[in-house]
């Protein structure tokens, strides 16, 4: 039975600006994700507050906010089996320092704020982000 899934996937500004697009693409593509939409954009940061809600109460919510708006990010739509979770898995932990081997974060994340890539949690979830970016 296939279990086709979509999620979404955000390159983040630390990455955008280091020119990292295309090697993070090619992660993806790698791994077999279909990139089904993509664009290039920079939010306001009132955008990233409702992006990032569910955080709201949290001590780093502020200054996510700000960064997430610092600067041009690529949303894209991943698509394949299970990609919610073969999104996580290739992404890696939340903190770059405790990502494994051969994941986009141990690569690429600088530091647990500028870790590079964003990806949905759970199916439901990715289908309230793909809406957020993609709902025309
Ligand atoms: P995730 O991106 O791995 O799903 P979440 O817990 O959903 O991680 O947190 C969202 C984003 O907030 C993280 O990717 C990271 O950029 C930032 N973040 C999470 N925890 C911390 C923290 O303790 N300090 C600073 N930033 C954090
Ligand atoms: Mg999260």
């Amino acid at each position: 039975m296939s279990n086709t899934e979509q999620t979404l996937s955000i390159i983040k500004p630390d990455a955008v600006e280091r020119n990292l697009e295309n090697e993070i693409k090619e992660m993806f593509k790698n791994k077999g994700f279909v990139i089904v939409k993509e664009k290039k954009i920079q939010i306001e940061k009132s955008e990233a507050e409702k992006f990032y809600k569910v955080h709201e109460t949290k001590p780093f919510y502020n200054d996510l906010c700000t960064y997430l708006s610092s600067g041009p990010i690529v949303v894209m739509i991943l698509e394949k089996e299970s990609a919610v979770l073969g999104n996580r898995e290739l992404m890696g932990a939340t903190n770059p320092t405790d990502a494994e081997e051969g994941t986009i974060r141990k690569k690429y994340g600088i530091s647990i704020d500028k870790n590079s890539v964003h990806g949905s949690d759970s199916v439901d979830n990715a289908k309230i982000e793909i809406d957020f970016f993609f709902k025309d």
